[in-house]
C-alpha cells in the first residue's frame, strides 16, 4: 500500500505546471535543523531575538555569529534524495517550479532549474547602507577579530541575505510565487509546518485556483484539514517514491 493515492499520480502524469513549497522539513535530511521541531534551531533561540532587525542592529556580532554558524552547516550539508527527486521530476512533468522558504541553496545545488527563494538565500551577505554584495570572508575575518562585520567601501554593517521578521518578501520571488501557484494543476507542500506567512498562503490560493493540493510530512500541519491529500512521512522517502510513480505512469 503506497503512501499516496492513484489520484495524485494521475494529476502528475498529466499535469502541465507543477508548484512545490518547501521548507526546513526537506532540508532535516540533510542535517540541517529544522525551526520548530524539539530539537529544532530556535529551541536554542528565540526567532524574536535574532531574525529581526532590531536585534540585528541591538547586537550585530550575536546575529552575524549565528548566520555565520548556519552558513557553515549549510555549505557543510549535501542535498537529500528529497532535493533530488525535486530535480528529476523535471524530466517527467511539463512545468515545475520551486518555491522555497529555505535559505540553504540545497534546491539548487540540487539541479532544480527554477527555485523561488521567498526567503533569500543564507550565503549571500551585503552591506545595509550600501547594499554592495559582502564576501563571506569579510564576515568571518571580522568575527575573528571579535568586532562587527563592516562593508569595507562605507564602514556600513554586513548582513546575510535573508528575509527577517517584519521584512517584505523580495517582490519578484512574490510575483513568480503567485504565478506558478495560480498555473499550478498539482500543488505540493513539502516540509513546512505552513505556519509562517505570505508563504503558508500559496497552498491555500492555489486551492482556492482549482489545483489538487498534497502535503508530505511525518506531522500534522496548519493546512493539513484544507487540503487534498495529506502523505505522512519523510521528504527523503515520499519524493523520490513519488518520481518514480509517475515516470512509470508515463512510461518513461
Ligand atoms: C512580513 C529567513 C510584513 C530567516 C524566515 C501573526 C499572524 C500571521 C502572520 C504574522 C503574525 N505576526 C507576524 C506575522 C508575520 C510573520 C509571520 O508569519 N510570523 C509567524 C511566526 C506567525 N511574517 C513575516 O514577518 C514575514 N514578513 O509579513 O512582512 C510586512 C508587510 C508589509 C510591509 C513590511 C512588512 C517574513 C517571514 C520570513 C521570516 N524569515 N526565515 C532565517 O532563516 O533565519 S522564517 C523561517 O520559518 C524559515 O524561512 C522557515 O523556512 C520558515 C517556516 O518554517 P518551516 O520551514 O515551516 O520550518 P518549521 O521548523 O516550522 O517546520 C518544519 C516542518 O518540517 C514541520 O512541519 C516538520 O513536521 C516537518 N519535517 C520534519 N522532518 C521532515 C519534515 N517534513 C518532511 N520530511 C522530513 N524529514
Ligand atoms: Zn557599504
Amino acid at each position: 500500500m503506497s503512501a499516496f493515492s492513484n489520484t495524485l499520480i494521475d494529476r502528475l502524469a498529466a499535469a502541465e505546471h507543477v508548484a512545490v513549497l518547501t521548507g526546513a522539513g526537506i532540508s532535516a535530511e540533510s542535517g540541517i535543523p529544522t525551526f520548530r521541531d524539539p530539537d529544532g534551531l530556535w529551541e536554542k533561540f528565540d526567532p524574536q531575538e535574532l531574525a529581526n532587525v532590531e536585534a540585528f542592529l541591538d547586537n550585530p556580532e550575536l546575529v552575524q555569529g549565528w548566520y555565520q554558524h548556519r552558513r557553515q552547516l549549510v555549505e557543510e550539508a549535501e542535498p537529500n534524495a528529497g532535493h533530488r527527486a525535486l530535480a528529476d521530476l523535471e524530466a517527467h512533468v511539463e512545468e515545475i517550479s520551486i518555491i522555497t522558504q529555505n535559505v540553504d541553496d540545497l534546491h539548487n545545488r540540487a539541479g532544480s532549474r527554477t527555485v523561488i527563494e521567498l526567503h533569500g538565500n543564507i550565503t549571500h551577505n551585503y552591506c545595509m547602507d550600501c547594499e554592495r554584495p559582502a564576501e563571506a570572508e569579510t564576515v568571518d575575518a571580522a568575527i575573528q577579530n571579535g568586532t562587527p562585520a563592516r562593508c569595507p567601501e562605507c564602514d556600513g554593517l554586513i548582513r546575510p541575505d535573508v528575509v527577517w521578521f517584519g521584512e517584505m518578501l523580495p517582490p519578484n520571488a512574490i510575483e513568480q510565487a503567485d504565478a506558478a501557484t495560480t498555473q499550478a494543476d498539482v500543488f505540493l507542500s513539502v516540509g513546512t509546518s505552513a505556519v509562517v506567512y505570505p508563504a503558508a498562503q500559496f497552498p491555500m490560493e492555489a486551492r482556492a485556483n482549482g489545483a489538487y493540493v498534497a502535503e508530505i510530512n511525518p506531522d500534522t500541519t496548519g493546512i493539513t484539514d484544507e487540503i487534498n491529500e495529506s502523505i505522512r512521512g519523510p521528504a527523503g522517502d515520499i519524493l523520490p517514491a513519488l518520481r518514480d510513480a509517475v515516470a512509470e505512469r508515463k512510461g518513461q
